[in-house]
């Protein structure tokens, strides 16, 4: 401790935008950095947690994804907590931690919450997207009420506080306390690994033993490839597969380097953007591959030659071979969920093992309840999201880990399980049609006549002709939902469209992006025929897609006749 830092309490003004989407707040990072726009979302974020506990109570997690503006936001949010009278903050070394690495410590710790500064799927750097997300006790998402309370705050704000003289090394492994003028006690830093804790989570969840034997001995041929695409998750892949699993002949790792901006790319791990991992797979050469997001959330899980899973059949393929994973083994086995646009192929997994399933809204923060009050396992988004109650975020290298153990477990290939679950419970042939930054109101007057629609019911009934088959429209409505743990209640969560043959279109905006609307369209169909099942998912959904279109007139609102990314 050397002497005590002063106080300074700035004037600032309010912002209209600051209102948190589907998680946390995304801007360009050149908005965060000017004007103070950070540091009233930071104040209002203090502000609001008072509320709920004296702050001088609360030790707070701090973590990011490694994007431009990072290193800054933890320095900045190091010297406002010890202005606000904080207890303690736990820091990331170098403020680097995957979300989910950020929900394990908040947990593991007990602590009172968690700031993660991230805009997980989008594109970093100084011309890109920042993003702040908030978390709390549980480890997850901060909800609704939370997150809209904070909103309010952002808007009235007049002043924000800092202690500008802090300054700590956020790369060296330490504990570090200051004396702050006008507070009794000290303030305490401690800059811990960033990937430590996650490990030992990963090492108490999964037989590492057997995922070891998976990649070295048993079958000399299993190789695997991972791509983390520049963002936070390079360091615990290395460390975990190289190291800890002792991979390194059989795990070829791509873009392991944290970089502030990504290397330029979008840390998104679809099609589209992990094109390169699917490239590498093309040649045959590996068993599995696997590519995550910007803040280590988001799974893509290949097969052999680029055989793509898509992340709803992933999360039905998973909660089928659940008992292979000590932790289910241990902990048993509760129901599912899934968000609402994401495919029902779960659904009869749900079924068949008799377990409940549960619809939420878009965004992991609806798990939250359903996973404290032990009402689910494991959840998943068609968005590349898979996770489980170990933590209360998704978990990209969770969901690698666990396709792993299903794999040396069974015995087969990716494909080859795949065919084995379509056999078993039909398939769900599902795709997304993104329409992104679009400029002007065409997509909200496009949801607002769909939002017409739903409510005049003029279209139940009708029948529509696409292609060779025929639609029937038995239910059109704006999705809401009641959680069933503390009843609050969420509306116009996406427009759906569910047909007579058990298909369903659902229309929305996404709540993640920085610039102009994006517009998702979702599709979902069922088929029980086994001679369907190698059909080409895009083949086969087509009728539908024209369908979707069609009815909502996308073109003539947005003026896009092709969608930016399909998966
Ligand atoms: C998207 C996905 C949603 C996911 C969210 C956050 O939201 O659709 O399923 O939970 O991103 O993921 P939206 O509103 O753009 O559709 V992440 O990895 O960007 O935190
Ligand atoms: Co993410």
């Amino acid at each position: 401790m050397s002497g005590t830092h002063k106080v300074e309490i700035r004037e600032t003004k309010p912002f209209t935008d600051q209102k948190p989407g589907t998680s946390g707040l995304r801007k360009p990072t050149k908005t965060f950095k000017e004007n103070n726009y950070f540091e009233n979302f930071i104040q209002s974020y203090f502000d609001d947690v008072q509320e709920q506990k004296p702050l001088q109570q609360c030790t707070l997690v701090v973590g990011g994804d490694g994007r431009n503006f990072v290193k800054e936001g933890v320095k900045i949010i190091i010297q406002m907590a010890a202005a606000n009278n904080v207890h303690k903050l736990i820091v990331a070394s170098n403020g680097i931690m995957s979300t989910p690495a950020v929900s394990n410590v908040i947990r593991k710790y007990s602590t009172d919450g968690g700031i993660v500064l991230t805009a997980s799927h989008n594109p970093g750097g100084i011309n890109a997207d920042y993003g702040v997300k908030f978390n709390i006790s549980n480890g997850g998402p901060a909800p609704e009420a939370i997150t809209n309370s904070i909103w309010d705050k952002t808007r009235q704000i007049t002043h924000f506080k800092i202690c500008s003289t802090i300054d700590i090394d956020i790369s060296q492994l330490h504990k570090q306390q200051f004396q702050i003028e006008g507070s009794s006690q000290p303030f305490e830093v401690e800059i811990i690994d960033s990937v430590d804790d996650y490990v030992e989570l990963m090492k108490s969840i999964f037989d590492f033993d057997i995922l070891k034997s998976l990649l070295n001995y048993e079958k000399e041929h299993f190789k695997i490839m991972i791509n983390a695409l520049s963002g936070v998750m390079g360091p615990y892949v290395t460390r975990i597969f190289h190291q800890e699993l002792q991979g390194k002949d059989s795990v070829i790792v791509k873009n392991c380097q944290p970089l502030e901006d990504f290397g330029g790319h979008h840390p998104d791990p679809n099609l589209t953007y992990a094109h390169e991992l699917v490239e590498d797979m093309e040649h045959g050469d590996y068993e599995f591959g696997a590519a995550f997001d910007g803040d280590g959330d988001r799974n893509m899980i290949l097969g052999k030659k680029g055989f793509f899973v898509t992340p709803c059949d992933s999360l039905a393929v998973l909660a089928a071979n659940l008992n292979v994973i000590p932790y289910f083994r241990t902990h048993g086995i509760n129901g599912y969920a899934r968000s609402m646009p994401t495919s029902g192929a779960v659904d009869r997994v749900a079924k068949k093992q008799g377990k409940e399933l549960y619809e939420t809204p878009t965004g992991w923060k609806f798990f939250g309840n359903l996973m404290d009050s032990k009402k689910i396992s494991i959840c998943g988004e068609e968005s590349f999201g898979t996770g489980s109650d170990h933590i209360r975020e998704k978990d990209g290298m969770w969901a690698v880990l666990s396709w792993l153990s299903v794999l040396a477990t069974v015995n087969k290939s990716v494909e080859h399980l795949l065919n084995q679950h379509w056999q078993t419970y039909g398939r769900n042939f599902f795709t997304r049609y993104d329409y992104e930054e679009i400029d002007g109101s065409g997509p909200f007057a496009m949801l607002k006549r769909l939002e017409g629609f739903c409510m005049s019911n003029e279209l139940l009934n009708k029948t529509f002709p696409s292609g060779t088959k025929q639609y029937t429209i038995q239910l059109m409505d704006d999705f809401n939902y009641t959680d069933p743990i503390d009843q609050s209640y969420t509306e116009k969560q996406g427009i759906r469209i569910i047909f007579t043959d058990g298909s369903r279109i659902v229309f929305r905006l996404s709540g993640t992006g920085s610039r102009g609307a994006t517009v998702r369209l979702y599709v979902d169909s069922y088929e029980n025929d086994p001679s369907t099942y190698d059909k080409d998912a895009q083949e086969m959904l087509q009728p539908l897609v024209s369908l979707a279109l069609n009815i909502a007139q996308l073109k003539e609102f947005t003026g896009r006749d092709k969608p930016t990314v399909i998966t």
